[in-house]
């Protein structure tokens, strides 16, 4: 056994499921190890498609998955995935190969690149420490939340193991673990995004001692101030973000004790769907009355949330005398997009679950309170919460529908099992403010490098994760085509998957950067593209959608079986520069 059998052999011991690459020669034999081990393995067309098709299934399905590259323009095309990945804290092992000795075309500085874009950079040091190598780089990703290029000096790779290390292996393999069974019968998979999965040692040692899990004995100070900003609120709004995965039945029931409005960053979208106090997300895409309601709050609190320019429309959307609160695993995290009146360190659940128990305990509020929760709140959300309820003028006309048409329609028609994963640009809006999703699962936003071109593969990694879902990719044309290589892989696949094409011929978000200045526009600007053709030249399904009535189509592709995907190329109108965008402007 060599090197790079043995790092393929201990990832798929570790429990990674999934690995997607394009392969070269320097990955070649890893990415074989991979699969003969159980991995799934799927090939992407390009690596920035690999990288993010895994970056969507890990955070679709909470195990840190694997991207396997080719060395030097293998992780250079990879790399805005990569960086996607890194901001948005994913737990991804890019496997690299390095070119050592002999050096060749293909070196480059892979560590700089790595750190550059805020990757963890680690390496395979030798045959002798492979396991251990891996499993640390393993580890950092799990539990620091972490994406990290695993680089896979081409010389190391091929070297034999002594025999000691290549029975530790084998003994992982079997799944017994031999002299690494304590690190690796530790992580338990699949693992919880949200989770530390080793507990602070003084959590561990309390639990042993009887103590009930996740109460420390005596609150900490934050706690206390915590338990007591919320007994004092008259308003409070709770803001989910995705560190509050797995969380919403202990927010809902804090929520209903202290009457709280319930919201959540763009990423974290549905995660409170089907309460009658959700208000859906907070943000560039809150509905005037969630804008209206959290500005009004008194206090607000982030769970798992950041507070970023996005979630809070640069500060406005938190009222001037609003208390402030967020709930982090991470200390580094507080207090880094928003000042915050009080930052609490801890597990999303157990701090909800820890508050709640103070609150009702002696000297708490015992009682629930009503808070935000009045009557004449419930009857505006039922109305007016979500933002098909907000009247507008249908600007469909002359062979092109209005895409908050074609976005309602598509809403009404979609099986409520669903998910949904939206590339970048002007048309972004759309589907992320009128397609309602079933839960905090369901929504795929590669948004953090604001990159064009990711929504396909983002699709394809959420739909492999979630296949008991319809997946829809809900693209602009110049994003779908941008990313346009990875529609083999979706059919090559077979993905039930829907991929709609806001086709408004141009790069709408610059034209409504730009148009109000009198500037030239021909840089951004296109003749119109047969996008419906080149999805069935690629062997999809393909309908155009010029009006309502042509959604009758989608409706045919619904009702099964489902056997290609299917294209929407829809032709819309294009004069509505969408206001959010204006927040990305300032944002730069
Ligand atoms: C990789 C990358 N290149 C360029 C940009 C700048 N950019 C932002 S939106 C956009 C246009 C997107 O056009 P399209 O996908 O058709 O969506 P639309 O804005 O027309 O709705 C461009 C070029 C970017 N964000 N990312």
């Amino acid at each position: 056994m060599n090197v790079a059998e043995a790092v393929g052999a201990v990832l798929a011991s570790l429990g990674v499921r999934a690995a997607f690459g394009v392969v070269g020669s320097g990955n070649f034999h890893v990415t074989n190890a991979l699969a003969e081990h159980g991995v799934r393995y799927v090939a992407a067309r390009h690596e920035c498609g690999a990288a993010t098709m895994a970056d969507a299934y890990a955070r679709m399905s909470g195990t840190v998955t694997v991207v396997s590259v080719h060395q030097g323009p293998g992780l250079t095309n990879a790399l805005t995935g990569v960086t996607e990945a890194a901001k948005s804290r994913t737990p991804l092992l890019v496997l690299a190969p390095e070119v050592t000795s002999p050096t060749s075309n293909f070196r480059i500085d892979q560590t700089a690149l790595a750190e550059a874009v805020g990757a963890h950079c680690a390496r395979i040091g030798s045959a002798e420490t492979v396991v251990d190598d891996t499993v640390m780089a393993f580890l950092a990703a799990l539990l620091g939340r972490r994406t990290v290029v695993l680089n896979l000096p081409l010389d190391v790779q091929a070297e034999e193991l002594p025999e000691e290390v290549a029975g530790s292996v084998r003994e992982l393999v079997a799944g017994r673990g031999g002299a690494h069974r304590g690190v690796a019968s530790r992580v338990p998979a699949p693992w919880g995004l949200t989770f530390p999965l080793e507990p602070p040692a003084e959590a561990a040692a309390e639990a042993e001692e009887g103590e009930p899990e996740g109460l420390a004995a005596e609150p900490s100070d934050a706690l206390t101030r915590f338990a007591r900003l919320l007994a004092g609120a008259s308003r409070p709004v709770f803001v989910a973000g995705r560190g509050a995965r797995g969380a919403r039945r202990e927010l809902e029931a804090l929520g209903e004790h202290v009457g709280a409005l319930f919201a959540t960053s763009a990423v974290a979208k549905g995660h409170f769907h089907g309460s009658p106090w959700d208000l859906d997300v907070s943000g560039g895409f809150a509905t005037p009355l969630a804008a209206e309601l959290i500005r009004e709050a008194d206090l607000v609190v982030g769970w798992g949330c950041s507070f970023t320019m996005w979630t809070t429309r640069h500060g406005t959307l938190i009222g001037p005398e609003a208390k402030v609160v967020q709930v982090d695993l991470d200390p580094d995290a507080l207090g880094v997009h928003r000042e915050v009146d009080l930052g609490v360190v801890g597990d999303v659940r157990e701090t909800a679950r820890a508050v709640g128990a103070l609150l009702a305990g002696p000297g708490g509020r015992g009682e629930p309170a009503t808070g935000y929760r009045t009557p004449e709140i419930a009857a505006r959300i039922a109305r007016e919460g979500r933002w098909r309820d907000v009247p507008y003028e249908d600007t469909s006309a002359g062979g092109r529908i209005d895409p908050r048409t074609l976005t309602i329609g598509l809403d009404d028609l979609l099986p409520e099992e669903r998910l949904v994963a939206v590339d970048s640009g002007n048309f972004m809006g759309y589907p992320s403010m009128f397609l309602t999703v079933p839960d905090g699962s369901a929504f795929c936003f590669t948004q953090a490098f604001q990159s064009i071109g990711l929504g396909l593969a983002t699709a394809i990694g959420a739909a492999l994760a979630r296949p008991d879902r319809v997946t829809v990719a809900a693209l602009g044309d110049g994003g779908a085509l941008m990313g346009i290589a990875e529609l083999e892989t979706v059919v090559r696949l077979g993905l039930p998957m829907m991929i709609v094409v806001y086709d408004d011929e141009e790069y709408g978000a610059e034209v409504h950067h730009f148009a109000p200045h009198g500037l030239p526009l021909g840089v951004v600007t296109f003749p119109p593209v047969d996008i419906a053709g080149i999805g069935r030249g690629f062997g999809c399904e393909a309908v155009t959608v010029r009006t309502e009535e042509d959604l009758a189509g989608v409706a045919a592709w619904l009702k099964g079986p489902r056997d290609k995907p299917l294209v929407v190329h829809a032709k819309v109108t294009a004069d509505t520069p969408a206001w959010w965008l204006e927040e990305a402007f300032r944002g730069h």
